[in-house]
């Protein structure tokens, strides 16, 4: 009879959301579908084995093509597609049918579809236009943050903004009706200062009160319950500093960071150091919190280094336990000054390595994403 009982009150305890919330078994989102559920457990598991290659934008357009169905960069340098897609939300607060890259919504909405019906992981940020000047995402202006919580003169507006991708997030349906999973990835680089969100143009304090109330509000005001929320800094130089604007454990699923080669980082051995110091403060800061780490975005710019997937971004990669790894988008030619692409596409310099890098048993393109049933 004690026995009886025992098994008893384990059971209720067991049932008690309290119970897998303690043991981080549940996401931020303690009402999560279950497909989003499953994806957060199987991230959760996912380092041990390897990381999801991630493009952006990567089924819309490649480096001289745009809108070719069954398309991609990846796919024609390797024969399968990214495990994970990134996608982008901004202009969307402005009902525009199209975001600040040309993407078509509707368009956006179907490529989503096929890339989760194909077994791969969807990812999303957004680069709101400002909305205490209505200009863009890069013009900072000091109280935008402040502007827009609670109390403030464009709460409301923020809040409208924030129907829109509410009605996003619940408009993306898989084959079952389902909703599809997504790691939504808000205020990205917010340690960096040129978005009005970042860096010196907010207090921490204001960082994380914003960060706390845009999940809150999808969540349990929006019922938005497909998805995963990302803490996403750029580079940081220690502990301390990626945590400054951390929200706190129960407000966050994913921890990652954004580092590109290019500009600022020139050589590869800087990149490599850098990338791996970083990356060792996100394996230990993964461990202690218990979250999933992710590189959010990553690149070099226009490749001019041949072996750089092998020699320096996989050489280091491949010491650290990160889910997944987005590399940033190839829109190709945007003027003489700017030709932007982060995978090479067929005949680029960097694709044969490219093709060795998709070969390492780490990295996880589509074929092997879809085998892992990661909604499952
Ligand atoms: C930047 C560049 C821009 C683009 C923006 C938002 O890094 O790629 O061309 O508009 O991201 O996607």
């Amino acid at each position: 009879m004690l026995l009886f009982r025992h098994l008893l009150c384990s059971a209720f305890f067991l049932f008690e959301a309290g119970y897998f919330e303690a043991q981080n078994l549940l996401p931020a989102d303690s009402r999560a579908t279950s497909e989003t559920v499953h994806l957060f457990q199987n991230l959760k598991k996912l380092p041990e084995k390897g990381f999801l290659f991630g493009h952006q934008d990567d089924l819309a357009y490649g480096v001289g093509w745009k809108y070719e169905p069954g398309r991609s960069d990846v796919h024609d340098v390797t024969g399968d597609f990214p495990a994970l897609y990134g996608w982008e939300l901004g202009r969307i607060e402005l009902d525009q049918p199209v975001n600040l890259d040309s993407v078509p919504f509707d368009r956006m909405r179907e490529f989503i579809r096929e890339g989760y019906e194909r077994g791969g992981v969807i990812t999303i940020s957004w680069h709101l236009n400002n909305p205490l000047t209505g200009k863009t995402a890069w013009q900072p202006e000091p109280g935008t943050v402040a502007s827009i919580l609670p109390g403030g003169q464009k709460n409301a507006l923020y809040r409208s903004w924030l129907d829109k991708i509410a009605s996003f997030f619940l408009s993306l349906k898989g084959s079952k009706n389902e909703l599809i999973p997504v790691i939504f990835r808000p205020f990205h680089e917010l340690n960096g200062s040129w978005f009005w969100w970042g860096g010196k143009n907010c207090t921490p304090v204001e960082m994380k009160q914003l960060y706390r109330y845009t999940v809150s509000y999808l969540r349990d005001l929006k019922n938005v319950h497909n998805l995963l929320y990302a803490y996403n800094t750029d580079r940081f130089a220690s502990k301390e500093d990626y945590l400054e604007r951390y929200p706190g454990d129960e407000w966050v699923d994913i921890i990652g960071f954004d580092i590109y080669q290019g500009n600022n980082i020139k050589k590869n051995e800087d990149f490599m150091a850098e990338l791996d110091k970083t990356l060792h403060i996100l394996d230990f800061l993964a461990q202690e919190k218990n979250k999933i780490p992710a590189l959010t975005e990553f690149g070099y710019n226009g490749l001019p280094d041949s072996s750089w997937w092998t020699n320096v971004f996989f050489n280091i990669l491949s010491k650290h336990q990160v889910a997944y790894a987005l590399a940033w988008r190839n829109s190709g030619y945007q003027s003489p000054a700017q030709y932007e692409f982060y995978v090479p596409y067929k005949g680029q310099g960097s694709a044969p390595d490219f093709v060795k890098f998709y070969g390492e048993a780490q990295t996880l393109f589509q074929k092997e994403a879809t085998a892992l049933k990661l909604y499952r």
